[in-house]
């Protein structure tokens, strides 16, 4: 990777010495943002205008996937480069230097290269510090500010799935001190190559926005998402239960808040999305800009409504499928797109060479190098995604298989059906793509 990124230094003396310079990285990382953005085609009423232009500007991956559904345990994969499998992180409860006591995350291996590593917001699960990944880690102190009468929604199904505006200005929100943060650091002049990262929590729910967002979106000219009766009839028992394992669908329908819900998730994704802008528009002004990656990325999908569900843990797309975005100053071309399957968990080796850093040989994930030179560059490995000991499903650029512990099966063709609305697993028409594919699933 050497030379591509690089600014050469003139030596004294009029000697010319080319040095690399290595870049800086910002790495915005936002929590539950499904597809529902502007430069992804998840939905069309999404208003992300800086996000589009971070990917107007970069690369965007258009089939990107989480490698598990949930937040620590895809935060601990996209940090460590392992699979959820490999360190057996299946839930929220277990942290980072218990899940893998022996891993080298990410920022502790540049770190180890020279980088000065910061973190802001969520990076980990409950913004759980970690001294080995960072020399600076900043937390604002308070939580959002949230609206008189809760809930606001009338449901009473969990104190975090609530929805609804608050009146207050930007500044009384937990990701607008975090971004104020990230931001005086773009200012500063550095000795050393930095990786900053910074984690906004919305659109995690509770659904809660400053009003202005929510006023973006009129209540009258929301669509819901598309969805069809008796989508789960020929889905497996076990991702049934996948569906059903929260019960909110009904009484989100039946109690009229459905659209109200959709607008909410959509206020809070602008809002995030403001965040996104005032951050891009400091480093456009600062001394960095020139030298510095850009990756945005989300945690992993949300459902709203689709196949019955709402939060995420599944193993389908809108619980999966993440905005992926790299702009890299001297290697990606502008407002370019691949379409080749890619996962959170080839972060890590992406970065790594990016940074001029030495591989690690234990990490699971695949650099996406080729894809940032050549857009066009093919991949036939799929994403994987579990969810659950012994539940995964790979996605290729055509392709969603799904396979679950007692070995039931789906199989869904986003060339005819990108709503996963027809399991194909039972066609004999189809065994030899699900034979291909299953060859990719990780073997106990
Ligand atoms: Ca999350
Ligand atoms: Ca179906």
């Amino acid at each position: 990777m050497a030379g591509t990124l690089l600014s050469g230094l003139t030596g004294l003396n009029g000697c010319s010495k080319v040095e690399p310079t290595r870049p800086n990285v910002l790495f915005i990382c936002i929590d539950d943002l499904n597809d529902w953005v502007g430069c992804l085609d998840g939905n069309n009423q999404s208003l992300t205008p800086n996000i589009d232009r971070l990917a107007e500007e970069g690369m965007l991956f258009t089939n990107a996937h989480c490698s598990y559904p949930l937040c620590s345990p895809s935060r601990i994969s996209m940090f460590t480069g392992l699979n959820p499998a490999t360190t057996g992180t299946y839930d929220n409860f277990l942290p980072l230097r218990e899940a893998a006591p022996n891993a080298v995350t990410l920022m502790q291996h540049l770190r180890a290269q020279g980088y000065y590593t910061m973190g802001t917001g969520k990076i980990f699960h409950m913004e759980k510090p970690d001294p080995l990944s960072f020399n600076v880690e900043f937390q604002p102190g308070f939580r959002s500010a949230a609206p008189p009468n809760r809930p606001v929604n009338g449901l009473n199904l969990h104190k975090y799935f609530d929805w609804g505006p608050v009146d207050v200005p930007d500044s009384a929100m937990h990701d607008t001190a975090v971004c104020d943060w990230a931001m005086q650091q773009l200012e500063r002049e550095y000795d050393s190559p930095f990786f900053l990262a910074m984690g906004l929590f919305r659109p995690h729910a509770p659904l809660y926005a400053p009003t202005k967002y929510f006023d973006k979106f009129p209540k009258e000219t929301i669509q819901l998402p598309e969805v069809i009766d008796n989508d789960l009839d020929d889905v497996p028992q076990l991702g049934r239960d996948m569906a059903d394992s929260i019960h909110w669908h009904q009484p989100v329908k039946k109690s009229g808040e459905w659209k109200a819900a959709v607008r909410a998730y959509h206020a809070c994704v602008a809002y995030a999305d403001a965040q996104v802008g005032r951050i891009l528009d400091t480093l456009d002004q600062s001394p960095h800009h020139d030298n510095t990656i850009v990756v945005l990325t989300s945690d992993h999908g949300w459902h709203l409504g689709e196949k019955e569900r709402w939060h995420k843990e599944t193993l389908w797309e809108e619980a999966s499928r993440v905005p992926l975005i790299f702009k890299v100053p001297g290697l990606t071309q502008a407002n370019t797109q691949s379409d080749a399957p890619a996962s959170l968990l080839d972060l890590y080796p992406t970065l790594v060479d990016l940074c001029d850093a030495p591989q690690r040989p234990e990490i699971e994930g695949r650099s996406l190098l080729p894809q940032l030179k050549d857009p066009a560059a093919k991949r036939s490995e799929p994403a994987l995604i579990t969810n659950g000991e012994g539940n995964y499903a790979l996605r290729d650029s055509q392709w969603r298989y799904v396979r679950y512990a007692d070995g039931t099966e789906e199989l869904y063709d986003h060339q005819t059906d990108p709503n996963e609305w027809t399991n194909l697993a039972d066609s004999p028409d189809h065994a030899a793509t699900k034979t291909r594919l299953a060859q990719w699933l990780p073997v106990h």
